[in-house]
């Protein structure tokens, strides 16, 4: 047995359990339980008049049905604001059910419980909402218009506008700085809406005990400490009485870190109430309508620069596209305004958003949360800067970089944690390098001149971004070590296929000094760790990895001055190697970490003295000291929690070469090139999978995915029959490299790489086909037929 090394390309033990159907995920529990099912709004702005249930009550098996009406206490209230911003100035969220207006198609207004799923469907096609129609607002300029109001109390449908503004050299403003520049260029650019869309979706199942008076809940959720509270809130229950467990969930990307989603509060609520388990699951359709949606913005973009191609000032004017309500307040249109500077020192740079209602779907962060749009508005600037120059579209970046001796660096501005924006550590100018020599940038020229020759059009382009990763506030870590001599970690935040279960084991196996073998690791169950934030915004190795590796120091400490009293030697000349604590260079005089765990628990006051013997160990003879010494605890384990100043910066850069067919206008990735820094890797082959599912979801955005609505606000492409996602045919072949510019800020100089991959595919795209063509792309997705229309109107 070897010590499996953090950095190390350890196989995901997870695997072989998901991909043999032995994962648990939400379906697989609870199956006696009741079905939940909800009757959802048909329009996407109306008010109700009347629901009347009289027709499905003869349901055999209906057990329950509940309205607004029904609803006691703060289960009646509006759901909550989660994260409130100053600018936000008419938040706006959802009640669990509806109460008076919905807006929009799929919001819930009644929920029946069955004894299954086909009865409570049944049961929802029998009952009748009468409801008088209002006008539905829908698309981003008619709702900025504000001629019709989402909510009646809210003007011009704006819930937020917030302008950062940070000046150039001598306190230039932006708008005096693209004015005096020897260059200007002015231009607006589209992005459309799409969703997390996991292949599981959301759901529930809740348990109560009645003579415990304790609920138990599994949820399909990136949060499960979080939703513990607001069900104990929602409900009224103490704390300690809710347990929320999440089992193996099946894709987040986002969606479910929303919470409580409104059935994650209804489902216990009615499981207490009917002293029943009930259980409900949410179906596709139901995902496309009533969970999250992202992206939809347009931004208009002026740009000054100098004949380098050096930005001298940009300004950045953005209409963000909310849904109907803000749960999640304004974090999107906030990562936008601020990640879209990149790797790349501006002048003097101003933003300004707008955050407007329309009757579809929320919006909330999808992977990668604003920046693929700030991405796509920075590299559109590059390129567009390149081709006025005629220069190079490399050299132009590598002009505006922020180089390696300027961090850290001071973006001047307001991160989405509320803290300022400063980079940590990077190496851009090399990342850009192996970039080019990976893609073969400085061949491409000829290579399409040769492909020209034979009638084929193909194009290349570069994109890069900087990630703000491994946001706080905290996470902690559980670390034991048991008589057995096993290790057992548990950390509170949430896994939905980002391989926590390796890389933590990794980092416990490394920190110990046991066979990984001996690790096991628990995430999202509150009955093992109740304090936790959760699972987004690329945190969980930051995060989740340094508490680990803190609560295994101090486990370790421990191990080393209960073993140093053993084997009478000092602490500080102990080692622990393969599970043996041993004097460094003298691995003989050793005893194993499962002995260290029996003398760190006296249960008995000889028992220290059997344990001894048992091992062959002559210790110290019992004197009249206490069996726990003083400011000790029995057992071997500790906790600890990290907490970091700020976000960690991680960075890349992509490239891509893609393929246009002159007839049919048939779009194709022909080679598709990644450099990543996520500082220290844990596990390269994990950031590898996961930068190759972030970039499967980018070509997606770039080419594929978008919601589209029709005037009335429906959703016309609710079912993946209609919404394109790209299948592995779709999907290049990811050539990545991997730079490793350390953090300063984390003890294992880590940053995050979990949304990173889908970052800036879409600007990358753009710009090869941009190239292929000879035709400016400034709206994402682009497929044959808008690339057809594009040629027709050039
Ligand atoms: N990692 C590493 N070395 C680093 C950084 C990360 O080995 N220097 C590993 C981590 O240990 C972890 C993985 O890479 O196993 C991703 O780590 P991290 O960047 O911390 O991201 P999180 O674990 O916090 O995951 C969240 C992130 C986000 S925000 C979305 S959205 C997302 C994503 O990860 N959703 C996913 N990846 C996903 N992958 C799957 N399969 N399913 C989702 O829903």
């Amino acid at each position: 047995m070897t010590t499996r090394l953090f950095g190390e390309p350890v196989r995901r033990r997870e695997d072989p359990r998901l991909i043999t159907g032995q994962g648990r995920y939400l379906d697989d529990l609870g199956a006696g339980a009741l079905a939940a099912a909800f009757v959802r709004s048909p329009h996407a702005h109306a008010r109700i008049l009347d629901v009347d249930v009289s027709g499905a009550l003869d349901v055999d098996g209906l057990v329950a049905i509940y309205t607004w009406e029904d609803l006691p206490g703060a289960l009646a209230e509006p759901l909550p604001l989660l994260i409130p911003h100053p600018a936000l100035t008419h938040g706006r969220t959802a009640y669990a059910l509806a109460r008076e207006v919905v807006r929009h198609v799929g919001e819930p207004v009644v929920m029946v419980v069955a004894r299954d799923r086909y009865l409570a469907e049944d049961a929802c096609a029998l009952i009748r909402v009468d409801y008088e129609i209002l006008k539905p607002v829908v698309g981003l300029e008619e709702a900025a218009g504000g001629a019709h109001l989402v909510h009646e109390d809210v003007p011009g449908n704006i819930g937020a506008h917030l302008v950062q503004e940070v000046p150039g050299p001598g306190g230039v403003t932006a708008r005096e700085a693209v004015d005096a520049a020897p260059h200007r260029l002015e231009f607006r650019l589209d992005v459309e809406r799409s969703a997390c869309t996991p292949l599981e979706g959301k759901g529930v199942y809740a348990r109560w005990d009645a003579d415990d008076e304790s609920l138990r809940v599994y949820s399909s959720t990136q949060t499960s400490t979080s939703v513990r509270m607001a069900i104990a809130a929602k409900l009224g229950l103490p704390l300690p009485k809710v347990e929320v467990v999440a089992p193996d969930v099946g894709g987040g990307f986002g969606v479910k870190i929303v919470h409580p989603w409104p059935e994650e509060i209804l489902v216990p609520w009615a499981a207490r109430l009917l002293n029943r388990e009930v259980k409900w699951t949410e179906d596709r359709r139901e995902h496309f309508v009533s969970s999250s949606h992202e992206r939809g913005q347009v931004q208009h973009v002026r740009a000054g620069f100098d004949d380098d191609g050096r930005l001298l000032g940009l300004e950045v004017e953005i209409l963000h596209d909310h849904g109907a309500y803000t749960p999640y307040g304004i974090i999107v249109p906030i990562i936008t305004s601020t990640q879209l500077l990149g790797p790349y020192r501006v002048g003097a740079y101003r933003v300004e958003f707008s955050s407007v209602y329309t009757n579809t779907v929320q919006v909330t962060p999808y992977r990668g949360a604003g920046r693929p749009q700030g991405v796509f508005c920075m590299e559109r600037t590059m390129d567009k800067i390149a081709a006025y120059l005629g220069r190079d579209r490399t050299e132009v970046r590598a002009a505006n970089f922020i180089q390696p001796d300027e961090f850290p660096y001071d973006q001047g501005l307001t991160f989405q944690d509320g803290r300022p924006l400063i980079y940590d550590s990077g190496d851009y100018p090399e990342a850009l390098r192996m970039l080019k020599e990976l893609i073969g940038w400085d061949a491409f020229p000829e290579e399409k001149a040769r492909a020209a020759a034979e009638g084929r059009r193909i194009g290349i382009g570069v994109g890069c971004y900087v990630e703000g990763t491994g946001v706080g506030p905290y996470e902690g870590g559980h670390v034991q070590i048991t008589s057995d001599g096993r290790v057992h970690v548990s950390t509170g935040l949430t896994s939905q296929g980002q391989g926590h279960e390796t890389v933590f084991a990794q980092i416990a196996a490394t920190e110990l000094g046991v066979p990984i073998e001996k690790v096991s690791v628990v995430t999202g169950d509150t009955r093992r760790f109740g304090y936790a934030v959760g699972t987004f915004a690329s945190r969980a190795a930051v995060m989740s990895g340094n508490a680990i590796a803190l609560a295994c120091r101090k486990v370790r400490e421990k191990a080393l001055r209960i073993a140093a009293e053993a084997l009478e030697a000092d602490p500080r000349d102990l080692e622990i190697t393969d599970g043996m604590v041993h004097v460094a260079g003298a691995p003989s005089a050793s005893i194993p970490l499962a002995t260290v765990a029996v003398l760190s628990n006296p249960l008995r006051y000889a028992f220290d003295e059997e344990a001894k013997r048992a091992t062959q160990f002559a210790g110290p003879a019992s004197d009249d000291r206490p069996p726990v010494a003083e400011g000790e605890e029995p057992g071997l384990e500790g906790r600890d929690y990290y907490s970091p100043v700020r976000s960690t910066f991680a960075a890349g850069m992509h490239a891509a070469i893609v393929e246009t067919d002159p007839d049919t206008a048939e779009i194709q990735i022909l080679r598709y090139a990644v450099v990543h820094d996520c500082g220290r890797l844990i596990n390269p082959m994990i950031v590898e999978g996961q930068i190759h599912g972030g970039v499967a979801q980018g070509v997606g955005g770039a080419l594929y995915e978008k919601m589209v609505y029709d005037e009335h606000g429906q959703l016309l492409n609710a079912s993946f029959m209609d919404f394109l996602m790209p299948y592995a045919t779709e999907v290049p072949r990811i050539e990545t490299a991997h730079l490793e510019t350390p953090s300063p800020l984390n003890p294992l100089g880590i940053k995050g790489a979990g949304e990173a991959g889908v970052i800036p595919v879409s600007a990358v795209v753009a710009a090869a086909i941009e190239d292929a063509e000879g035709i400016p792309i400034d709206r994402m997705p682009i497929s044959p037929s808008d690339l057809h229309t594009l040629r027709l109107t050039r």
